[in-house]
């Protein structure tokens, strides 16, 4: 059988210098940064000119900093005049964003890193921390270590399962029905916190109603978790004195994402496990800076400090500041830049530090679409498979070594990261990039250095304001909140809902009554496995960055598969198979995993030029939030002809 185990994974090539694309040979051809930026904004002005300011679009880099996010948006706002703006946070937790905004005005966790060592109960919940978030990880294990209890809700017993009192393994997309069997049981067994429900919620009779159908026994059949392990869930976050729920996307990579954190929100609302030191919400995020992307307002529906463009008030501050008019409506996120790249009406993108063509559910899809483009920029550190499309690749400088600035964690905390090596060949920092190209389509930028930007931001976003580069240095990062020069602000958010005062506790949270809605793409006898994909410790979402190094540690992609499964389907470890879903097929190798149950298979995203999983998943897309169901599709797998053996 054919053999991959000594398979490394593409190491892609530095950038040094810009490329142009070549009209006569249709190459990409080494260019001068004059020729490049010339054509880069010609190309956006031509697009624009014919098709007006909303034919473009910006995909702005979540590993980058703040400062350069700032200005990435502010170059779609100011200079091409449209909110079509986004980041990667379209395809992780643009739900927890929706779901915490709806509940409580403000889309950030609501909890520190420290607070999981001062706990009683870690939930995590749709969440591989073990593997994706090690830094977080070292707190729970030390909150474990201070008498925590934890329990993990995953579909496979992870690497962070095997840490827990009680894992959860539920099938694929029943969250919901889990999360309404856990709230009523705890409205059932009288340990719902009627005080703080009263004082601080509405909704909770509809929301009732809503769980009331959804007993240990009818969930157990849904979720294939036992009764008795749903009820033990329900009385220990229940009775805890403080518990954090933590999730990821597990939760939030679904058709249905938004929903299933409303439905993790409730619990919380129920118990009374929000607004205080240790008792809180934490949707981990995902790349380095995608919480600060996103509260730069690289966005489509917010400015800066997370301020929504419907406000008139904020349009007003930001116009004066900026001296624009800015469009008074939400731009098209991430994914509907891609439908609008189908239907003709998005034709030049500028992507800074995404690479869609391997990272978008349907893989064949979204290169047909950015194909399709009359003009598309990449900015990257790295000849990614989305720069092999473009018109004009820009090298940049890597944000995490080689420029000044900040990011913001997961916990809202800002802190400062700074340039230790000097950038390859003639690669130029991702802003003064964008100030070269807003130049030369009629804004004259320039910014000396990152304080410079930030400045700029703590003028117009409260919540940052006291968060001068002295002070971040100073306090070793602060979080947002941070209105004032002179204060730090508790580390949690929401603890208004707890004032004695009815004036100082704000609006009321409201229970979000959601319903059950199963995966999109069943399975049935053609694809009779439920596949999901997700991540491990050694590698890097599309693998460009963390491809470049060579570990006889990391193996490439394989399809996973529970021993029960091989044995059906008749294959051994490192067979290689046919994995076919309804968009697409790839070949790939077998690893058996005792921790996943009959019928799920999974897979990474870790590895497209080898394997391209993305081929196999599928867009179907959260209404609310935009974000796909990477989490699950129905495949099956065939076992390939000898004669296959070949090729390898
Ligand atoms: N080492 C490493 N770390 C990373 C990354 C990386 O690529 N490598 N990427 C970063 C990024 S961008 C992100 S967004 C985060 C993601 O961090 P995580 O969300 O923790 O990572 P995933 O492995 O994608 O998915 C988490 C878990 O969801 C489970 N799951 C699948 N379907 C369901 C379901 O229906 N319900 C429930 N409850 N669980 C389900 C999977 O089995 C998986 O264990 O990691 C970040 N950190
Ligand atoms: N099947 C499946 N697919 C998924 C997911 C899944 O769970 N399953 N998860 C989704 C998620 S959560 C995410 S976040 C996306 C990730 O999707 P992407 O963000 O498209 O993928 P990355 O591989 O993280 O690409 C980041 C790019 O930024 C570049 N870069 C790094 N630093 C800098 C910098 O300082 N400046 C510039 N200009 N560029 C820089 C890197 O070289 C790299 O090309 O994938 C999504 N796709
Ligand atoms: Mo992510």
């Amino acid at each position: 059988m054919a053999r991959n185990r000594n398979r490394q994974p593409r190491r892609y090539p530095r950038l040094t210098h810009p490329l142009v694309r070549d009209p006569a040979s249709g190459e990409l051809r080494r260019a001068t940064w004059e020729q490049a930026l010339d054509r880069a904004a010609a190309g956006f002005a031509a697009a624009t000119g014919a098709y007006g300011a909303d034919a473009f679009g910006m995909f702005s880099c979540s590993r980058a900093t703040n400062e350069m996010n700032y200005v990435a948006q502010k170059f779609a706002r100011v200079v091409m005049g449209t909110n079509n703006v986004d980041s990667c946070n379209r395809t992780c937790h643009a739900p927890s964003v929706a779901g915490l905004s709806a509940v409580f005005g403000s889309g950030g966790g609501t909890s520190s890193y420290a607070e999981v060592e001062d706990t009683d109960l870690i939930v995590m919940w749709g969440s591989n921390a073990r593997f994706a978030h090690p830094i977080f990880f070292q707190h729970v294990l030390k909150g474990i270590h201070n008498g925590a209890r934890m329990y993990a809700v995953d579909p496979r017993r992870t690497s962070t399962a095997e840490w827990a009192e009680s894992w959860l393994g539920l099938n694929v997309g029943t969250d919901i029905p889990l999360a309404h069997a856990v709230g009523r049981e705890i409205i059932h067994s009288g340990l719902a916190n009627r005080a703080f429900i009263d004082r601080a919620t509405s909704g909770f009779e509809e929301y009732a109603a809503e769980v009331e159908p959804w007993t240990l026994s009818v969930a157990e059949k849904v979720t294939g978790v036992p009764a008795a392990a749903i009820r033990d869930l329900a009385h220990a976050y229940a009775t805890a004195e403080r518990a954090q729920l933590c999730w990821t996307l597990g939760i939030t990579e679904h058709h249905n994402g938004t929903d299933n954190v409303r439905a993790l929100i409730n619990l919380s609302l129920l118990t009374g496990h929000v607004g205080r030191h240790g008792s809180g919400l934490q949707p981990l995020r995902g790349q380095n800076n995608v919480q600060g992307g996103g509260d730069m307002g690289a966005i489509p529906n917010r400015l800066p400090g997370f301020q929504d463009i419907l406000d008139p008030a904020t349009r007003i501050k930001f116009e004066t500041a900026w001296d624009v008019v800015i469009q008074p409506r939400y731009g098209l996120n991430l994914t509907e830049m891609f439908e609008a790249m189908e239907e003709g009406r998005l034709r030049a993108v500028y992507c800074v530090g995404e690479n869609p063509a391997q990272s978008e559910a349907d893989s064949e899809q979204a290169i047909r679409r950015l194909k399709a483009l009359d003009h598309l920029v990449v900015q990257d550190i790295f000849l990614t498979k989305t720069a092999e499309l473009a018109d004009v690749v820009l090298p940049a400088t890597a944000a995490w070594c080689e420029t000044d600035g900040t990011t913001t964690n997961s916990e809202r905390r800002v802190q400062r990261v700074r340039k230790a090596v000097n950038p390859p060949g003639e690669a130029r920092e991702d802003i003064d990039i964008i100030c070269e190209l807003a130049r030369r389509l009629g804004r004259d930028w320039k910014f000396t250095d990152a304080e410079e930007v930030w400045n700029e931001l703590r003028s117009i976003s409260p919540d940052h304001f006291g968060m001068t580069y002295e002070r971040l240095e100073e306090h070793h990062g602060i979080q947002w909140p941070c209105p004032s020069t002179e204060r730090l602000e508790p580390s949690y958010l929401h603890g208004r809902l707890w004032a004695a005062d009815p004036a100082l506790r704000g609006p009321r949270a409201p229970f979000g009554p959601v319903k059950h809605d199963p995966p999109v793409d069943l399975t049935d006898e053609r694809y009779p496995i439920r596949l999901t994909t997700g991540r491990r410790l050694d590698s890097y979402n599309t693998g460009v960055q963390s491809g470049s190094f060579a570990s006889p540690l990391r193996r490439g992609e394989y399809i996973e598969l529970c021993p029960e499964d091989a044995e059906r389907y008749g294959v051994v470890a490192d067979e290689e198979v046919r994995v076919a879903s309804r968009r697409g097929a790839v070949v790939a190798p077998v690893w058996i995993d005792p921790g996943l149950r009959p019928g799920l298979a999974f897979m990474t995203m870790h590895f497209p030029d080898e394997v391209d999983t993305n081929a196999l998943t599928i867009e179907a897309n959260c209404p609310i939030a935009g974000t796909a169901e990477f989490k699950a599709s129905a495949i099956r797998i065939e076992k390939l002809p000898v004669s296959a053996d070949v090729r390898s």
